[in-house]
């Protein structure tokens, strides 16, 4: 009869899940996997590092709404895709890493690439790991495996199989793959908690929703477009559900931070009377002294996590449910009731958003001197098509970025989660022109960031895989240098001066097509070359580095009290030292 070993039983159980790919880089450890790879139609992409193979099983998982898969050997591949893994874990975002591991014959007895213990490395920033040690089982742990990637809260889980387990063969007839192991309806509200939900939003003067990646996750986007329409609701969106309702859509406001990039001002914007959280947990923006979320303002959190509701502040009500059975209930329930039309509010909203806008135009109109990082922006967001993904990494690049461009569908920005870990543009780009080969796909980064995973540039060059790049080079750590000299004063920094890099040309030597751009009037053109020269590009647009982002100005005057932060700064550090982010502590 017969046999098949691990490799070949995990690749079916991938195919059987619908995987089309896995984000890997090589370990003899993993070979039989790689071998059954060639018999099935899984496409392998191979990445230069490990922490860039994990980083875009979490980018497709973002710009698909659909578990990512990474591939990693024992030993030195676990431990560099960790950061990858803690990026997904900080952000519910469902994604399986297979980890190689040494022969279990050979424990403690000092194997190549073992000795460590992965999984403890791993449970932390995991929701679910385990490690097989029977081969036949593997399917069964790879159905697993899945069903905690995807259920109630979303997240990252990490298969670990050594590799006496994945070489070993067992008859084929006797291997069983699961066939039903997931719910196929998702739990809705209760019905009394929906009716008051919907009463006080028929109610509020100045109602808004912030949704988050529980939308998205939930592939809730249509359901939330509808629900706000009909109930007159402005909404805006973490980075995760930005785009679930269109970007220019009259009644979305963007990201969190769109409304005012300033966390003490944000809050006097949006001057809700009620909020309804939709999937979106209560943190940074949401919680704390920051929060953009008036004090006085009636809350209603709609979460799939029974966990998550009312941590860090009161709830008014609590609704557990899935997004999408929530809004589909909800907008049932509405039937043909009128809501209120909300129009000076939203009149209100669109104000300010306008009048920040208007802030940039000097900057628009710019012909020579250093070339400002809004100009670079809003240029590049107006030659992209309405439906590229974007995404942005960096410090204040990123901001930059997520201000200028309006996203017109889900999984069509990313960026930066609660982890804040520079490194993720290459990789988030390139898993987004694998799951969207037919749309366009631009990354730019702060010239810091490009560093962290610059290699990937030949990923994507091996692969066929044209993203367009712009490297926002401002010669510096841009955030942490104007953090440095608002809180200390001009010219106390330390560590974060990069100086000028020709990153187009590192860039052609891995193999794309790169240009330097020293003038704002030379931004369009080299744009509209980058993205039809058909192949990985790569702009190095050298931009001031004076200009500060409004939002660092916002973080540093945040943990101020909003007085001016060097002044603040001088006053304070007789006293003690500051933390920013975190206030002000005393050194005892
Ligand atoms: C992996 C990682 N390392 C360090 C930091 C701390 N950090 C936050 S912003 C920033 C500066 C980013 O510089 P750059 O990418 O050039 O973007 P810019 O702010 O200059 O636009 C740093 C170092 C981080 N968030 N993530
Ligand atoms: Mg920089």
């Amino acid at each position: 009869m017969a046999k098949i070993n691990g490799g070949e039983m995990l690749v079916r159980s991938l195919e059987r899940e619908g995987v089309s790919q896995v984000f890997t880089l090589h370990g003899g450890h993993l070979d039989a996997v790689f071998d059954a790879c060639l018999k099935h139609n899984l496409r392998v992409i191979d990445t230069r590092h490990e922490q860039a193979a994990a980083h875009m099983a979490d980018g497709w998982a973002r710009t698909t709404g659909r578990p990512g898969v990474a591939m990693v050997t024992a030993g030195p591949g676990v431990t560099d895709a960790v950061t990858g893994v803690a990026n997904a874990y900080m952000d519910s975002i469902p994604m399986l890493l297979i980890g190689g591991r040494s022969p279990l014959l050979d424990d403690e007895l000092l194997p190549l690439q073992g000795g460590i213990d992965q999984m403890g490395l791993m449970r932390p920033i995991t929701k679910w790991a385990y490690s097989v040690t029977q081969t036949s089982r593997i399917p069964e742990f790879v159905a697993t495996a899945f069903r905690q990637a995807v259920s109630g809260r979303p997240g990252p889980v990490f298969l670990e199989i050594p590799i006496d387990v994945l070489f070993a063969r067992v008859e084929e007839e006797s291997v069983r793959f699961p066939e039903h192991y997931r719910p196929k309806t998702a739990p809705g509200p209760a019905r009394e908690a929906l009716a008051q939900a919907l009463q006080w939003l028929a109610k509020a003067k100045r109602p808004a929703i912030l949704a988050g990646g529980g939308v998205w996750f939930a592939q809730a986007a249509d359901e939330l477009t509808q629900f706000v329409e009909l109930t007159h609701t402005p909404v805006m969106a973490n980075h995760k559900a930005r785009g679930c309702v269109p970007e220019d859509h009259p009644l979305c406001f963007g990201g969190f931070g769109a409304i005012h990039p300033g966390a003490h001002k944000r809050r006097e914007a949006l001057s809700a009377d009620l909020v309804i959280l939709l999937g979106t947990r209560i943190g940074l923006f949401t919680g704390g002294r920051n929060s953009m979320i008036p004090s006085d303002a009636r809350v209603i959190q709609v979460d799939i996590e029974p966990e998550e509701i009312g941590r860090g502040r009161n709830i008014e009500l609590g609704v557990v449910a899935d997004c999408r059975e929530f809004l589909r209930q909800a907008i049932a329930a509405i039937g043909s009731t009128k809501f209120d039309r909300h129009q000076e509010w939203i009149e209100r909203l669109g104000a300010i958003r306008t009048a920040q806008s208007h802030r940039w135009n000097e900057a628009l109109k710019q012909e020579d001197g250093p070339i400002h990082p809004m100009r670079l922006t809003r240029e590049v967001a107006q030659a992209l098509d309405p439906n590229a993904i974007v995404v942005a990494d960096g410090g204040e690049t990123a901001a930059w970025m997520g201000n200028a461009w309006k996203a017109r569908g889900p999984g069509s920005f990313m960026t930066h989660g609660y982890l804040g870990c520079l490194g993720t543009g290459l990789p988030f780009a390139i898993a987004a022109k694998v799951a969207h080969p037919d749309r366009q796909v631009f990354c730019i980064m702060g010239d810091g960031s490009a560093g962290l995973n610059f290699s990937e540039f030949n990923t994507a060059v091996r692969h066929n895989l044209p993203i367009t790049v712009v490297i926002n080079n401002d010669r510096q750590w841009g955030m942490s240098k104007h953090g440095q000299e608002l809180s200390w004063g001009k010219g106390r920094h330390v560590a974060t001066e990069l100086g000028m890099v020709h990153y187009e040309r590192a860039a052609a030597g891995l193999g794309a097509w790169g240009e330097l751009v020293e003038r704002a009037p030379d931004i369009a053109p080299a744009i509209k070359r980058a993205l039809g020269c058909g192949r990985v590009a790569c702009l190095n647009v050298v931009t001031d580095a004076e200009v500060i982002e409004p939002g660092t100005l916002a973080m540093y005057s945040a943990f101020s009290g909003g007085k001016k932060p060097r002044e603040e700064a001088d006053k304070k550090s007789s006293e003690g030292t500051m933390l920013p982010y975190y206030g002000t502590r005393k050194i005892d």
